[in-house]
């Protein structure tokens, strides 16, 4: 409850900041584009988890002007890292109903190849709301820029629904690689490849997973085993 009245102010007061995970490529662990994560650094009560202030932005609808803010912020600093990187930024339900969101899309993107943006939507935005979501991502998908369905397998996405979607990548969520059951992760990435999806795999942190998934044929990962996120700078000091 503390939080929710703090929420308008912090953003007025600039304390949200975006780190940056890295996401590499498997098969030589390159790094090839980092995710954008927000968070909330409060004056008292230090650094704060997306997962304590997202849901509060998202029953308030402070995340639109907060998604908004993050996909300027993260353009920009794709801007800063140079034309060899890709950006993920993720997207809330709240903000794919607003319409102003291709509009703002255009703008973030102005002066960049847009394939090197990838906007991550989670499978219940998709399912929450056909019509409408399915319009947008059309819309956002005419301006060039790439699309991701996040935390793969935590829903209830009809594989049929699956293949209509306009989108180009499947991050696959990490408790696919908690589970340990080799059989369930070869077959979601190939569920990825027989769709022609780029695949990701999160939350890889062990060598023997990035082995598995790199036989596998899957083609990115992320984790704590490459890096955890990173502060803008320690990003772009990873690169440089
Ligand atoms: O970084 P961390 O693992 O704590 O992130 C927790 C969750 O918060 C993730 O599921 C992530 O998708 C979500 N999240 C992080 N940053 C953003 C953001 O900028 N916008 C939205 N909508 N969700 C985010
Ligand atoms: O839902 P989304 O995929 O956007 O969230 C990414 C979240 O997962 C971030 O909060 C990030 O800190 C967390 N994360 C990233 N890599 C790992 C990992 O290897 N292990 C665990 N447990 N969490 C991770
Ligand atoms: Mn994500
Ligand atoms: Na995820």
């Amino acid at each position: 409850l503390e939080l929710r009245t703090d929420l308008q102010r912090a953003i007025d007061a600039g304390e949200l900041e975006l780190h940056y995970q890295p996401v590499v490529r498997l098969v030589d662990g390159a790094t090839t584009g980092f995710e954008a994560l927000m968070r909330w650094r409060h004056p008292e009560r230090g650094l704060i988890s997306p997962a304590d202030f997202i849901p509060i932005a998202e029953e308030t609808g402070l995340i639109v002007p907060m998604g908004r803010w993050a996909l300027l912020e993260a353009t920009s600093h794709l801007r800063a890292l140079g034309s060899l990187y890709r950006m993920n930024v993720n997207l809330s339900a709240k903000q794919l109903q607003d319409p102003e969101l291709v509009y703002d899309v255009r703008a973030a993107i102005e002066g960049i190849d847009p394939r090197r943006l990838t906007l991550e939507l989670t499978e219940s935005i998709v399912m929450e709301d056909t019509g409408h979501a399915v319009a947008q991502l059309t819309a956002l998908k005419a301006l060039g820029v790439r699309l991701a369905l996040d935390d793969f397998g935590t829903g209830y996405s009809s594989l049929g629904y699956l293949s209509r979607l306009p989108v180009d990548v499947l991050k696959l969520d990490r408790t696919f690689l908690a589970c340990d059951e080799p059989n369930l992760i070869a077959a979601v990435v190939g569920l990825g490849q027989a769709l022609a999806l780029d695949v990701v795999a999160e939350g890889i942190e062990e060598e023997e997973q990035w082995r598995t998934l790199r036989e596998l044929g899957c083609h990115y990962g992320q984790g704590f085993l490459f890096s955890k996120p990173l502060s803008a700078a320690d990003s772009l000091a990873a690169v440089h």
